[in-house]
């Protein structure tokens, strides 16, 4: 379950009634206050990824309360029972009986058949504190990197509907990204036909 100091992945976290629960939640966040989009990168491509953020608004690379990029309008709330499960995340890897994480942005991934992450680190947070991922739908290739540059060595992994990823300490700046998706690998039960959903959850360290 530990692929590098910090970094524990625990498969089939979620059951498949949090599951379709995080999908129709999924849904609902898409639509608004500020709608799902493929954010822009500042080279002027556009990302593969469509990416919905709640708490906080994650344009390339900085967060802010208003959408500025997607039509400025201030951002959904991130729900209490969200990070309440980020939390629950959090003790079941680590094995913590106590925590007092409290993630304060939730960005929501969704990847068609042909979405990909690049190699990358996750350092807009001023805070240090560990990131938790969920995914639902179909099954992906990530691929966790090191500290040092985007290329070798790394550790392919694949993430399952229902997985949850734990990244803190050493592994928190690590790079990583997801080279593929397998279409038509989500469970018939889980609420996604296709595709692929990732929630992951932060602190911002944002006052
Ligand atoms: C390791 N998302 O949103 S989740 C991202 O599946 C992102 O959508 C991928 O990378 C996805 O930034 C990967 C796993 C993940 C998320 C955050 C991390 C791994 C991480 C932060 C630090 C180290
Ligand atoms: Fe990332």
């Amino acid at each position: 379950r530990e692929i590098a100091q910090g970094a524990v992945h625990v498969p089939g976290w979620l059951d498949l009634d949090q599951q379709r629960r995080l999908v129709e939640a999924c849904r609902e966040w898409a639509r608004g206050p500020v709608p799902i989009r493929a954010a822009k990168l500042p080279g002027g491509h556009q990302m593969s990824v469509q990416t919905v953020c709640l708490g906080w608004h994650w344009a390339p690379y900085k967060y802010t309360r208003t959408a500025d990029d997607a039509g400025g309008a201030r951002v959904g709330e991130m729900p209490e029972w969200l990070a309440r499960l980020g939390r629950e995340a959090l003790v079941a890897a680590y094995q913590d009986d106590a925590t007092t994480y409290q993630p304060d942005v939730a960005l929501v991934n969704f990847y068609d058949d042909k979405a990909k992450m690049g190699m990358h680190q996750d350092k807009d947070e001023r805070s240090r504190e560990p990131v938790v991922s969920l995914s639902v739908g179909n099954t992906c290739l990530f691929r966790f990197g090191n500290t040092e540059n985007r290329s070798k060595p790394y550790t392919d992994v694949e993430l399952a509907s229902g997985d949850m990823f734990v990244f803190g300490g050493p592994s928190r700046l690590a790079f990583h990204g997801v080279p593929k998706t397998y279409p038509r690998t989500a469970p018939p039960e889980c609420g996604l036909a296709n595709g692929r959903l990732n929630i992951t959850m932060r602190v911002t360290g944002m006052a």
